[in-house]
């Protein structure tokens, strides 16, 4: 792993990884939190998650009672809002992020609309909040809570989650429950989840209303600079996609047939094709995809290119999601550096 920094932990997974993993081995998931006091250990058997506020009945769960419920399953990319930050052109603050804050994992848990059914949500339910275990370091700094609205919290694939890819989350990522909000960034996916609270009114918190927020624009894209625009909190994932099989700033010797491969992500769409190019984008040849995990997974790209004589060249790769929208030329930019969704470039020396 890449360490980014220690108090909090904040670990960056190397891009040979997603090369040989569609699914991100748990030990190499990365790993970011916003406050420093985490706990090292929980007690299983005191642990509860607790579902309260604009509800029919406040519910205290046990974990077993959790581990006792139906059951759903999904593939789906957890990509922090900040993923390939560090990249950012004029740069900005917060994590310096290259392309590992990502991973995707097969979550399995309960349904978040099971849970809230249950508890029995009241007319008037604007926004469910959730929360977790870790605590600030500093009196006074807001806890790290984020919400969705009612309707979205309770679409049927937000899942409060046990498993990941079939085993119990790494205390790091958020044992022993997290959230999965399947095409949102992971803003959203609320680690050592132990509170989720119906509100009647918006969520007017440090996390929703001021941090987490970009500006009202396609790509949340701005001129550096920029004063005055609207901004939302942040939401939906974009297209995306990445050369894994070669590293930027390769050396390879002359050949005439060039293999690129590497991982897309359709955003909250799933992938509908992924192109290649060896010439900076001035052709583009489309790749094979590797095998359909669901629209919220990775999804793996192949393809060979021909004609490599001596000098520099750049490769790139583009995704268009399922809903028709294709990955930018150019970057986008915004003073949190969030987003990021532009093509991404690949550059090499032949020969
Ligand atoms: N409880 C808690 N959950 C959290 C956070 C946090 O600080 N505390 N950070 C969020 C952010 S911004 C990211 S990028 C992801 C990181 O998830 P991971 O550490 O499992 O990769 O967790 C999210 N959930
Ligand atoms: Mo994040």
């Amino acid at each position: 792993m890449i360490l980014q920094r220690t108090r909090p932990p904040l670990l960056e997974t190397p891009m040979a990884v997603f090369d040989k993993h569609l699914f991100t081995p748990n030990d190499r998931f990365f790993v970011r939190w916003h406050w420093a006091d985490i706990p090292t250990s929980i007690d299983v058997a005191a642990f509860r998650l607790n579902i309260r506020g604009h509800v029919g009945r406040s519910l205290s769960l046990t974990l077993a009672e959790l581990l006792a419920m139906p059951r759903v399953e999904m593939a789906a990319v957890n990509q922090c809002s900040g993923n390939s930050r560090g990249l950012f052109q004029p740069r900005v603050a917060g994590g310096q992020w290259a392309h590992g804050a990502m991973g995707n994992a097969k979550w399995v848990g309960v349904s978040l609309r099971y849970l809230l059914d249950l508890a029995g949500v009241r007319p008037g339910a604007t926004e469910v909040r959730f929360a977790g275990l870790d605590e600030p370091l500093v009196a006074g700094a807001p806890d790290f809570a984020k919400s969705l609205a009612v309707d979205h919290a309770r679409d049927g694939e937000v899942m409060v989650a046990f498993l990941m890819n079939g085993e119990q989350l790494p205390l790091l990522n958020g044992f022993p429950l997290r959230l999965i909000v399947p095409g949102w960034y992971s803003t959203y996916w609320v680690k050592m989840l132990s509170e989720i609270e119906v509100l009647d009114k918006p969520d007017i918190g440090y996390w929703m209303a001021k941090a987490y927020r970009v500006p009202d624009m396609p790509g949340a894209n701005v001129a550096p600079g920029a004063k005055g625009y609207r901004t939302v909190p942040i939401s939906r994932m974009t297209p995306r996609s990445w050369i894994t099989n070669i590293a930027d700033g390769a050396r390879l010797p002359a050949q005439h047939k060039l293999s690129v491969g590497g991982i897309a992500l359709g955003g909250d769409a799933g992938v509908a094709k992924v192109e290649i190019s060896g010439d900076g984008g001035r052709s583009w040849t489309e790749a094979r995809l590797g095998a359909d995990s669901g629209k919220y997974s990775f999804r793996r790209f192949d393809g060979v290119l021909s004609g490599f004589p001596a000098g520099r060249r750049t490769l790139m790769a583009r995704c268009t999601s399922n809903a028709g929208i294709a990955q930018s030329m150019t970057p986008n930019w915004n003073p949190g550096g969030f987003m990021r969704g532009c093509v991404e470039k690949t550059e090499v020396v032949i020969g």
